[in-house]
C-alpha cells in the first residue's frame, strides 16, 4: 500500500467523521412532537407525520368530518374520531337510519274470532298479535268495520248499525248473521302504532256462523258493506 493512498483514506476517514458529527448535531425536527395525532419521521427538510386513522392535516391536528358526505338518511350525524355515529329520527333505526321501523300487522287477529249465540249484542273485539321486533309499545286503532252483509238485510234482526269502536282501540261489532245465508264475516280495519314510531295497517275478520253444525260457516262474501252505517 502507498504511502498516498493511506493518506487519501485517512482524508476520507477524517471527513465522514466530521459529517457524522455535523449531522449529529442537528436538532431532529421530531424531537419537539409536531404529530399531534400521528407518527413523525425526520426529513431532509424537516418532518413528516403520518396520522392516525381519522384524522389530517401536515401535524395531523385536524379530525376529519365522517359526517360530511350525511350518512345518517333519518337521523342527526354525530362525528367521532375515526366514525359517525347516527342519531336516528322516531321510527327509523341501523348504522345510517336507513332502516324503517316497520310492525308486522299480518299475523294480527280478531279476539274472539267467532261470535255465538247471534243475539244480536254488540260485542267488543281485540286485535291481537301486532308485534314490534324492537319491544316497543303498539297501540291500536280501528278504522272502519265493513261486512259482507247487508247492514239491515232479511232475516237478521232489524239492527243498526252493526258495528262501532272506528277511532278507538276496540271495534264493537254485532252478534247476529242473515238466517237465511252462510253466515257474516266482519272486516275490521285498524292501524297500528309503536312507541318507537313504526306503523302499519291491517285487517282482521271476526265471523258469525250461521248455525254451529259442520256447514254453518261463516263463508266470508267480501267487504262489502259498511258496518257502521245506520
Ligand atoms: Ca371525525
Ligand atoms: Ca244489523
Ligand atoms: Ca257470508
Amino acid at each position: 500500500m502507498s504511502c498516498r493512498t493511506t493518506a487519501s483514506r485517512l482524508l476520507l476517514f477524517a471527513l465522514f467523521l466530521l459529517l457524522a458529527t455535523a449531522a449529529q448535531a442537528q436538532p431532529s425536527a421530531c424531537a419537539s412532537e409536531p404529530c399531534v395525532n400521528g407518527d413523525c419521521t425526520d426529513t431532509v427538510n424537516g418532518f413528516s407525520c403520518a396520522c392516525y386513522p381519522g384524522w389530517t392535516g401536515i401535524t395531523c391536528e385536524t379530525d376529519i368530518d365522517e359526517c360530511e358526505s350525511n350518512p345518517c338518511v333519518h337521523g342527526v350525524c354525530l362525528d367521532a374520531v375515526n366514525k359517525y355515529v347516527c342519531d336516528c329520527d322516531p321510527g327509523w333505526t341501523g348504522i345510517n337510519c336507513d332502516h324503517d321501523i316497520k310492525l308486522n300487522c299480518s299475523d294480527a287477529v280478531a279476539n274472539p274470532g267467532l261470535l255465538w249465540p247471534p243475539d244480536h249484542k254488540l260485542v267488543p273485539v281485540s286485535v291481537l298479535d301486532v308485534t314490534d321486533p324492537n319491544g316497543g309499545t303498539v297501540t291500536i286503532t280501528v278504522t272502519g268495520v265493513s261486512q259482507d252483509e247487508p247492514v239491515n238485510g232479511l232475516g237478521d234482526g232489524d239492527t243498526s248499525p252493526d258495528a262501532t269502536g272506528v277511532g278507538t282501540t276496540n271495534a264493537a261489532v254485532r252478534a247476529e248473521r242473515a238466517g237465511n245465508s252462510d253466515g257474516r264475516v266482519y272486516h275490521i280495519s285498524f292501524s297500528a302504532t309503536s312507541s318507537n314510531g313504526g306503523s302499519c295497517t291491517g285487517t282482521v275478520t271476526v265471523g258469525v256462523p250461521k248455525s254451529q253444525g259442520p256447514n254453518g260457516g261463516p263463508v266470508d262474501g267480501g267487504a262489502l258493506h259498511d258496518s257502521t252505517q245506520p
